[in-house]
């Protein structure tokens, strides 16, 4: 499939202005990626035409609405080759949907002298639920460190790994690092030891070709607004048999098949896990962002990506001053960095002068921080419609800094 940049451009309204007056570089998209006009329309066009709320009216718009919503539904189970869209819960996003595991799954099947395994690279919603579990029911949080490269150290995983482990959570795709990890040998290592896998892959759905099945893994969670879709929906994937031994997470309307005083039937899945109106034109916006995703084929799109971030490798190598954190060999998407003598946060807000938007700060990725030894990094992060231009672009706003600091 061909390639053209100008062309994806011209599908996202919101990159066509300036701002300082300067020509907006978006380069934060590991934050929250732009949205094309396909999401935006089917979107509005949801709340304009069939605007309803689902599984409820016999009406024209509640059947429409309906339609909608598990359309969309199958259309992510496609994504992500689950098996069955009862294998399929809609969610906030990422963090939710990690929650919901770690208060269902892990309230069942974890007790006191259990081990849940994370890594070190992992985001904030993929440490502090299992912390919160493990402080509840007297389990043991262990860690799988990370090298010098912002690798992971998998010659200790199997000294990690003991008959006691009954989860490991590991992020597919570091939003801190960029790293991408070997989930599908960590899945097969972990199961040897009887142990249940999920996989954070909030920053790697926009960015590879996911296939749940293939990988094996138990949990997959990832968040529409990071793959060009709405924020505040995201999806939970769950091995069906696992799904249907979980308890509820939340209790209320649509999880429900029958309710008296004495005791309530639970709906069937996925809908047990899915308490109250659900996001519906967030379902929606995000099954157009799947469709728009597979029409350009993710594999050309990262291509793509891949081909900026060498080049903004190469420059930052040649700029001086520059420290990379994160230098993996196989790595997506994210140039983490800091500039000797400029604070992150100083070098965020004088590259916002200049028009580019980078993040700046821990990146909910506080032990990496900790294990580079920085307070916090500045991170460029691209997406299909970025340039090789805007690459330039942010390298002489950092000169601008550089300077500004000389
Ligand atoms: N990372 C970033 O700027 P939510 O907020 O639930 O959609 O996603 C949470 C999350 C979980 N895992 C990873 C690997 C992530 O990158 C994120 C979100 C954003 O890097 C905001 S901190």
């Amino acid at each position: 499939m061909s390639f053209d940049v100008a062309a994806i451009r011209r599908e996202f309204p919101v990159l066509h202005q300036q701002v300082h007056g300067r020509d907006l570089v978006y380069l934060d998209n590991a934050a929250t990626t732009q949205k094309p006009k396909a999401v935006i329309d089917a979107v509005s066009g949801y709340y304009a035409h069939d605007n309803a709320n689902v599984h409820r009216g016999v009406h024209a718009l509640s059947e429409r609405a309906t339609a909608a919503y598990e359309g969309a539904r199958e259309t992510l189970r496609a994504l992500l080759n689950a098996a069955s869209t009862r294998e399929i819960v809609f969610v906030r996003g990422a963090t939710e949907a990690i929650n919901l595991v770690a208060a269902s799954w892990g309230g069942a099947n974890i007790r006191a002298g259990d081990e849940v395994l994370v890594t070190e690279m992992e985001h904030h919603s993929d440490i502090v639920p299992w912390q919160m579990l493990c402080e509840r029911v007297g389990a043991v949080l262990k860690v799988l460190p990370i090298d010098a490269r912002g690798e992971l150290c998998m010659e200790q995983l199997d000294a990690l790994l003991t008959e006691r482990t009954k989860l490991v959570g590991v992020v597919h795709l570091s939003n801190a690092l960029g790293t991408i990890n070997p989930v599908a040998e960590i899945i097969a290592r972990a199961h040897a030891v009887g142990a249940k896998v999920l996989v954070d892959g909030a920053q790697a759905v926009a960015h590879m070709r996911i296939d749940v099945q293939a990988l094996d893994c138990d949990f997959y969670v990832t968040s529409a607004h990071k793959m060009y879709g709405p924020t505040g929906i995201g999806i939970l994937y769950a091995k069906e048999a696992l799904f249907e031994a979980m308890p509820p997470y939340q209790g209320g309307g649509d999880m429900i098949r029958m309710v008296t005083f004495e005791k309530t039937q639970y709906n069937e899945l996925p809908y047990k896990f899915e308490a109250g109106t659900p996001n519906i034109a967030g379902a929606i916006g995000f099954a157009a962002a799947a469709d728009w995703l597979s029409a350009r084929d993710v594999d050309v799109l990262a291509d793509h990506e891949q081909a900026l971030l060498s080049y903004a490798t190469e420059r930052a190598s040649a700029f001086g001053g520059l420290r990379l954190i994160g230098t993996a060999a196989k790595r997506a998407t994210v140039l983490s960095f800091t500039m000797d003598g400029v604070h992150p946060h100083d070098l965020g807000t004088i590259l916002d002068r200049e028009g580019v938007a980078i993040r700046a700060g821990h990146h909910c990725a506080m032990p990496v921080m900790q294990h580079f030894g920085v307070p916090a990094t500045a991170r460029a992060s691209f997406a299909a419609y970025n340039t090789r231009d805007e690459v330039d672009a942010l390298f002489a706003a950092l000169a601008v800094a550089r300077d500004m600091f000389a």
